[in-house]
């Protein structure tokens, strides 16, 4: 049985609360928009318009006939296999495919959700738990169902040339994060990344960080291993700010982003604060963004950022 939205809002919340005790992601968590936006940000597809009141599974949308398309790089062909993160495809690999273990561990994958204990199968297809996105298949996400992220929130307060932190007319610190440049669509974002199979949330936090706001995969083995150590000190002593759904512009009617972000702030500015950043990977740049409420960033970001500031009663 499907749940309906504010009550998938409400788990996000719960589980919001068990984390840090807050609950303002609620409206971001209570519908996703850029999930339906009007055309998939790979390929040129459009998505079946899903108005704001037909978003919910449980209303009816007699017309609804999304659109279907997974990208052809993700079921790969005689020549050139699938990749390794990509899951089978029922049409091509079909025994394969029935043996997925969605809401469950599947070997070394997880496929349980952080939304929701159990999401909906539906004709073999895992259901986007927030509801219905214009487009079904899996358009370019590797995995059915939940594909999880991690999201490394990197801050130290904005200073002066004296080393004062700078305030804003209320008296209220300004707080920088270390955000990228992606290269899929030039959007600011936190530098967040995948989480492999097999790998734990705290070693893709910082994987990640250093792939791509440090470049450590065009460094030498030495070089990255001693920035990693570097690092490690710091990434001990992060505090989880939201882990949950992502209002991802990739996600499907079968296949969504969930991410878990961690906040890694550098009180005194003289560690992570000191970092020589340097873009690599999937971003095409790299900057200490000092953090206001007018920022535009990628995916629900904004509102992790905004659950970060509330954190340290930062300027907003
Ligand atoms: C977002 O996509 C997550 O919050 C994370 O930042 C990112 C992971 O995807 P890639 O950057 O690996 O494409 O939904």
């Amino acid at each position: 049985m499907l749940r309906s939205l504010s009550k998938v809002g409400q788990i996000c919340i719960t589980q919001l609360k068990a984390s840090n005790g807050k609950s303002s992601l609620m409206t971001a968590m209570a519908q996703h928009v850029k999930a339906r936006c009007e055309t998939y940000p790979r390929d040129n597809i459009k998505r079946f318009h899903v108005p704001d009141d037909k978003v919910s599974w449980e209303t009816d949308f007699p017309g609804y006939s999304p659109t279907e398309y997974t990208s052809k790089s993700l079921i790969g062909t005689l020549e050139k296999p699938r990749p390794e993160y990509s899951d089978p495809d029922p049409k091509h690999s079909p025994v394969e495919f029935e043996k997925l273990k969605f809401n469950d561990l599947d070997g070394d994958l997880n496929r349980c959700s952080h939304v929701t204990d159990v999401y909906e199968i539906k004709d073999g297809y895992p259901v986007n738990p927030m509801g219905r996105t214009g487009l079904k298949g899996r358009g370019c996400l590797g995995r059915w169902g939940p594909n999880h992220a991690a999201d490394p929130i990197v801050t130290r307060w904005e200073r002066d040339k004296d080393g004062k932190i700078k305030k804003d007319e209320n008296g209220k610190g300004i707080l920088q994060f270390v955000c990228i440049k992606r290269k899929d669509n030039g959007e600011w974002a936190i530098p967040g990344g995948m989480v492999n199979a097999g790998e734990i949330v705290t070693v893709t936090l910082r994987r990640e960080f250093g792939e791509e706001a440090l470049n450590t995969l065009e460094m030498s083995s030495e070089e990255k291993e001693a920035t990693l150590v570097s690092i490690e000190e710091c990434f001990k002593h992060g505090k989880e700010v939201y882990k949950g759904y992502v209002d991802d512009p990739r996600n499907t009617d079968n296949a969504w982003m969930e991410t878990v972000a961690y906040n890694f702030h550098d009180e005194a500015g003289d560690s992570l604060g000191k970092l020589k950043l340097h873009a690599g990977d999937d971003a095409v740049g790299v900057q200490w963004m000092s953090i206001h409420k007018g920022l535009k960033l990628y995916a629900s970001h904004h509102d992790f950022i905004k659950e970060v500031v509330e954190m340290h009663g930062a300027s907003w």
